[in-house]
């Protein structure tokens, strides 16, 4: 049966060029997405940026920039960074806040529905916001006077708001949660989230004065003030599909999402707030939320200071997109933190991918070139693409990556002992149809893995299918030795 699937990954902040944990993200979403499609479901499938915030007002001052074309030139860094010759994300939207046509409608219109719903209402706030959050903290969120996370000192506000009624919505979200009628995956994250509701979910300030923030979409029919910018981020989600435009096509055909995938850092906006907006909206919340894990480096949270960062630009201008998905989907486990190091990097590529993989492509293509004829052999049944990739749907379906990348890699493994136990190359010479046959039944083989790797490695997997369609060696090793 054909599917609707509306697949979001975060909205990043471009405060920065893209790093590491943002190509995770986008990565796992892609996969998920490009198997989505594989099994014949109708995917949309959103990606963007969080322009509205402080912290790139900030970084384009300190690069002495106004923030307009700082912003154009960091966002261009990650579409060239998602591109099909680099990471090759294949989303159908890349929406940026800053867009008053595309995104300020929509999250005017939510804004104007929780106004509606008698759940803004005006109040002073007082306490501690850290910009690095972009959001309000207490005094027990901090270490020597400072945001942990961020090693800065948060900033003190008192100031006049809007504040929307969040706690009115704890039991209901709660509910919801329990019922998985809003799954949050893996189980650990869902029970985070619920001893988190089972205090009680606060109102939230959700506004700035306008002249205390450079950037942010207005309150509608208050000019003074702008909105919080997780009230104006979470609604990206919606506003993308067109909801508060004259065209919601997209909204009324995708709403709600099958899922959105984000870090662990962002679980209780997208578990708390995010629900309490659309539950005060009269919307339906989204199907499910699936939390993955941060990436170290070296046991180590990647920072400037420990000089551990990994850029994936360099990765990729060193081993190419495709090793970097590999890595990514094969290594890192989906549902806890995971690891990487140039070294596991550059052990990993060579092992799983020059030895492995591309490897295999050469012998078995080489072995099929010179003694396969595919018209005069007959291949064993292979099933069609969908078919294959829905054989281990499970793992997918399940989100578990990692699984499924580590099954591909066995099946590697097993035509490699196949190869070596049957030696085929000698065969053929004394038996030239048992030689034959064993090559054939390598040259399906391959083409499963083919299909199975199309949502990790799409290039690969078409050069393979293409080699095979050619019956002959790919012209250059796909992944070189390092
Ligand atoms: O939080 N490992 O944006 P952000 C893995 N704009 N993933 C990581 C990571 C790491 N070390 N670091 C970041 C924001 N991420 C908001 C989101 S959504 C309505 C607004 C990934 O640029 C992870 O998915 O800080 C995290 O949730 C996301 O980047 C946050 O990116």
């Amino acid at each position: 049966m054909l599917k609707r699937a509306y697949i979001t990954t975060p909205i990043f902040y471009p405060n920065a060029r893209p790093h590491l944990g943002h190509a995770y993200t986008a990565t796992i979403a892609d996969i998920l997405a490009r198997y989505r499609r594989a099994v014949g479901d109708e995917v949309y499938f959103l990606t963007g940026v969080d322009e509205n915030t402080e912290k790139v007002a900030r970084a384009a001052r300190a690069a002495g920039q106004e923030t307009g074309p700082y912003l154009d030139s960091v966002v261009s860094s990650f579409k060239d960074l998602f591109s099909e010759k680099k990471l090759n994300i294949s989303y159908d939207q890349f929406i940026r806040t800053s867009d008053e046509k595309v995104h300020w409608p929509g999250a005017q219109a939510l804004w104007q529905k929780l106004v509606e719903a008698g759940d803004i209402y005006h109040a002073s706030y007082e306490g501690l916001y850290c910009v690095g959050h972009e959001a309000f903290i207490t005094e027990k969120d901090l270490v020597d006077g400072k945001c942990p996370d961020h090693n800065e000192a948060p900033e003190h506000l008192k100031e006049s708001n809007y504040f929307f009624r969040l706690s009115k919505y704890t039991s209901e979200i709660k509910k919801r949660i329990e019922s998985n009628e809003l799954e949050i995956i893996p189980a650990a994250r869902k029970n985070e989230i619920l001893a988190l509701l089972e205090h009680g979910l606060q109102d939230v300030s959700f506004s700035r004065p306008a002249d205390k923030v450079s950037v942010g979409v207005p309150v509608p029919g208050d000019t003074s003030q702008k909105m919080y910018v997780w009230c104006d981020a979470l609604a990206n989600y919606i506003s993308a599909l067109g909801y508060g435009r004259t065209d919601d096509t997209l909204f009324k055909k995708f709403w709600p999402s099958d899922v959105h995938i984000i870090g662990k850092d962002i679980l209780r906006f997208h578990a708390g707030i995010w629900p309490g907006m659309l539950l005060s909206a009269g919307l339906p919340l989204p199907k499910k939320i699936f939390v993955h894990g941060f990436i170290t480096s070296g046991g180590k949270k990647m920072s400037k200071t420990l000089g551990n960062v990994i850029d994936p630009d360099a990765l990729i201008v060193e081993y190419g997109g495709e090793a970097v998905r590999y890595f990514l989907a094969r290594h890192i486990s989906p549902f806890e933190d995971g690891d990487i190091t140039l070294e596991s990097f550059k052990n990993a590529y060579n092992a799983d991918l020059a030895n492995g993989l591309g490897n295999l492509v050469s012998r078995v293509m080489k072995m099929a070139q010179e003694h396969h004829h595919p018209a005069s052999v007959p291949m064993f049944e292979v099933g069609t693409p969908t078919e294959s990739v829905g054989a281990e749907e499970g793992m997918l379906k399940d989100f578990n990556i990692q699984a499924y990348a580590e099954y591909v890699s066995g099946e590697i493994t097993r035509f490699d002992k196949r190869i070596q136990e049957t030696e085929p190359f000698k065969l053929v010479k004394k038996d030239k149809a048992a030689g034959q046959k064993i090559i054939a039944e390598l040259v399906n083989g391959l083409s499963r893995i083919a299909e199975l790797l199309q949502p990790i490695l799409p290039a690969t997997s078409a050069k393979i299918q293409d080699a095979i369609t050619a019956n002959k060696m790919p012209d250059q090793p796909l992944f070189p030795r390092k």
